[in-house]
């Protein structure tokens, strides 16, 4: 296949329910999308997930732009590729920029597994013909209000709950959950806001019960996170410290992390994050697909991956509706009952909703060999 045009959209979509982590509460959501098309004119869709301020990492949606037209593109259009794994090489001499990465090297799997009639699933060596998804629950303005969000998504049947702790709401929140939730399968992401200096409060954990503690230190440590789990019997896993599968060797054998959160973006596409999928298989670790408020071509991606073996614990993948009063792809992503029931489509086995994202796109960018 040769990559013959590549369009950028950018993006702007209103939250029905507004996000709010440790750092700040999102309502608006930008971000891009893209669309490659081949000599043959089939195309194929990646989503960038950098937020509009590098809270999460560095990147944001104008460093992806900049990365993705003036280093990227260059590097692909034109070019004939038999596999999407080229792509992975071909970007590797560019250090780090991961989401941007991620980005086009998606849409090119997309493109990939729909030319040689596959479903994403399929191209990557997927299985699951149904995936099993948690929730990911931002800070809510009490407890009581947490308590309703938790009952409710639990109404709808999601299979695990994840919520965001943070200096000062912790160990109360963490308790009155499990107060009105004895048994349900329960889990706190800190998004790196603890040190070590905090390791007798993060040990008052270990009587919730909790499924992990999701990276509670530094997003760019696993020294210290493993010194935490030689301290701690609650599970560690990383998200923000893991950018590639030596990331995930070196975390493995320091003992910083007993599972892996997985997204695509981070680790820089498609193809690391199976990597990283298959060394996790062949060391026992498990691993789970983790979301960065996507609409809905995004969430078509993480769904193809959790198609793989070894991801053996609920995702933060939920519904469209979650966070979409409408989404930009039909059928929409719906969790039934915890489960989502992976598309037989080719690619990533959704129809892109042209009308509609017509509708929240802002700019356009077209590149064309
Ligand atoms: O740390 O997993 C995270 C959202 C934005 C940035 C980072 C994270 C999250 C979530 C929400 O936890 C996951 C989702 O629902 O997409
Ligand atoms: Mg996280």
């Amino acid at each position: 296949m040769i990559i013959k045009e590549v369009l950028i959209r950018k993006m702007s979509m209103t939250m029905k329910s507004p996000f709010s982590t440790s750092f700040g509460t999102l309502e608006v959501k930008e971000f891009l999308l893209l669309e490659v098309t081949d000599e043959l004119g089939n195309t194929g869709w990646g989503e960038s997930t950098a937020f509009q301020s590098p809270w999460y990492n560095e990147e944001t949606l104008e460093t992806n732009l900049h990365m993705i037209r003036d280093f990227l593109i260059p590097l692909v259009l034109d070019r004939k590729f038999t596999h999407p794994d080229e792509v992975n090489e071909l970007f590797a001499p560019i250090r780090k920029n991961n989401m941007a990465k991620a980005t086009i090297e998606g849409a090119i799997w997309d493109l990939y597994a729909k030319r040689n009639k596959l479903t994403l699933s399929e191209a990557l060596g997927g299985t699951a013909e149904k995936i099993e998804v948690g929730i990911s629950i931002g800070i809510q303005k009490t407890p009581e209000d947490l308590i309703e969000v938790v009952r409710k998504s639990l109404e709808e049947g999601y299979k695990r709950i994840k919520v965001k702790i943070k200096p000062g709401l912790d160990i109360d929140i963490i308790r009155a959950l499990r107060t009105a939730f004895p048994d349900v399968p329960l889990m706190a992401d800190a998004n790196s806001a603890y040190t070590l200096a905090d390791i007798d409060l993060l040990k008052q954990l270990d009587a919730f019960n909790l499924m992990m503690i999701e990276q509670p230190l530094a997003s760019d440590d696993i020294v210290d996170h493993a010194k935490l789990q030689k301290e701690l019997k609650t599970p560690i896993c990383l998200d923000e410290s893991i950018l590639s599968l030596e990331d995930t060797r070196k975390a493995f054998e320091l003992g910083s992390t007993k599972i892996i959160n997985i997204k695509i973006s981070r680790v820089g596409g498609l193809t690391e994050a199976k990597k990283i999928h298959d060394f996790c298989m062949a060391h026992g670790i498990p691993v789970w697909c983790g979301g960065m408020l996507e609409s809905g071509i995004g969430r078509a991606h993480n769904v193809a991956l959790t198609t793989l073996p070894n991801f053996l614990l609920p995702g933060d993948t939920s519904s469209s509706s979650r966070y979409w009063e409408e989404d930009i792809i039909t059928p929409e992503v719906i969790a039934e009952d915890g489960y989502i029931t992976v598309p037989k489509a080719y690619g990533i086995g959704y129809e892109p909703n042209l009308e509609a994202m017509d509708r929240y796109t802002v700019a356009k960018f077209h590149f064309k060999s």
